[in-house]
């Protein structure tokens, strides 16, 4: 029996060793690269890269040939909440418990801290394409990594976050919103990890539509931390979905019916994996642990 706690903390040690050594490597201004560090060795569940090596295990893989993908990954997502945290994103002072990046460095080098995780991530990708793994696939990881992050996918879903403050917008349209602020990289991170595990197309398939179920009831939970946990408990201002007049998913179908919705969401991740062994006992266990979970 998987333990999942266990389990969580033990990949989010390694994943940390693995970014702790690309940062020390980081050729740049002393305090760009302290500024990187700050925010990627700064905390944070590393959800995205347990997954990427989680789903790379599944189809048979060793972890090890995922391993520069799932820095590569955090990277982008530790890029994306320095970003979001800016004064002209979401302006928030409170990141995982400290101070956000821009309070530590300054606008300017918190930017740049952002450019260079976000860059350096596709370096990483590109030179763990030593471990074995056919240059092809890895370019398709790199390809798909790109869109998921760039305007297709979480840069452009941030862009329509922005524009429907303050609008009532359908769930059809909320949907699809996070399907790509937040989405696009849970699913890059699945199929990217099971891809370079030499996963086949039917496996990746499924694991896209586990990606899509686990992704939106990541979302849905969010929101509903945003209306139920305390800033001290989540280590980042709540609350502020309403303050901004965001639509979420409590606020369009109510607490009960979201948490019921996440709950289907959990289960329709675990059919997506009916084709699976125990080897995927780890996916299914973070699907629930993303539905449960408290922070
Ligand atoms: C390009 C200026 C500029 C800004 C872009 C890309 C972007 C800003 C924002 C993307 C939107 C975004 C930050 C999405 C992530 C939303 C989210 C719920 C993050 C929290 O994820 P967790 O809970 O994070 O997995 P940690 O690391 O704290 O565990």
């Amino acid at each position: 029996m998987l333990q999942l706690d266990r389990y969580l903390k033990e990949r989010a040690a390694l994943v940390e060793r693995a970014l702790s050594k690309v940062i020390e490597s980081c050729g740049a201004d002393a305090r760009l690269c302290e500024a990187m560090r700050y925010s990627l060795l700064g905390g944070g569940k590393r959800l995205r890269p347990i997954l990427a090596l989680a789903s790379c295990e599944a189809v048979g893989g060793a972890h090890e040939r995922a391993m520069g993908f799932a820095c590569a990954v955090e990277m982008i997502h530790n890029y994306s909440l320095i970003h979001d945290d800016l004064p002209c994103m979401d302006d928030d002072d409170l990141r995982h418990g400290r101070p956000s990046n821009h309070k530590v460095y300054g606008e300017a080098i918190a930017t740049l801290s952002g450019d260079g995780l976000l860059t350096d991530a596709f370096n990483v990708l590109a030179r763990s394409a030593s471990d074995g793994v056919p240059a092809a696939i890895v370019l398709e990881t790199v390809a798909e990594l790109a869109h998921a992050a760039g305007s297709g996918g979480m840069v452009g879903g941030q862009v329509i976050d922005l524009q429907s403050e303050g609008l009532t917008l359908s769930l059809d349209e909320l949907r699809h919103l996070h399907s790509r602020k937040t989405g696009a990289l849970f699913r890059a991170s699945i199929v990217g990890g099971a891809r370079l595990g030499g996963g086949s197309a039917a496996q990746l398939s499924s694991l896209d539509e586990y990606a899509r179920a686990l992704g939106l009831a990541f979302q849905v939970i969010d929101d509903l931390l945003d209306v139920e946990a305390t800033t001290e408990q989540m280590g980042k201002r709540t609350g502020k979905d309403e303050a901004a007049g965001k639509a979420t998913f409590p606020s369009l179908m109510g607490a009960e019916r979201s948490r019921e919705f996440a709950r289907e969401l959990d289960r329709a991740a675990h059919r997506a994996l009916a084709d699976f062994d125990g080897r995927a006992d780890p996916l299914r266990a973070v699907a629930t642990f993303v539905v449960e979970r408290k922070l």
